[in-house]
């Protein structure tokens, strides 16, 4: 089964839209799998999204679906790959946790608890 690593979400003023989170997707399988969707109970609409720089603006787009080798990891980071997180179902500060799991092209869900930090915590 796939695992999450170092999942984190960024902190973000009071009343914000939208939250962006970041994990490492870890893949011990022998197949690959695919990273379909996000789900969560404490967002109305998370997102999968790819922040891109077209012209010299930065821009984000959805990022449809990813697949992870076997033995690879898949990285959402800040500048790319990451998770929006729209619409808190409530207040989420630092040092809450927001509960997030990854939903795979073959149905299984990898849940993970993301702390809320200001920085990104040491890399694995
Ligand atoms: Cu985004």
């Amino acid at each position: 089964m796939p695992v999450i690593e170092t999942p984190w979400v960024r902190a973000a003023p009071p009343g914000a839209a939208s939250l962006a989170g970041y994990l490492v997707l870890r893949n011990p399988c022998a197949a690959a799998v695919e990273v379909a969707d996000v789900e969560s109970k404490d967002f109305g609409m998370p997102m999968i999204h790819r922040t891109v720089v077209e012209d010299g603006v930065s821009r984000m787009r959805p990022a449809g679906k990813r697949v992870v080798a076997p033995g690879e990891t898949l990285r959402f980071e800040p500048g790319g790959l990451h998770l929006m997180l729209m619409r808190p179902l409530r207040p989420l500060a630092e040092g809450d946790t927001a509960r997030v799991r990854l939903v795979l092209a073959d149905g299984r869900r990898v849940f993970a608890e993301f702390p809320v930090r200001r920085e990104a915590p040491a890399a694995p």
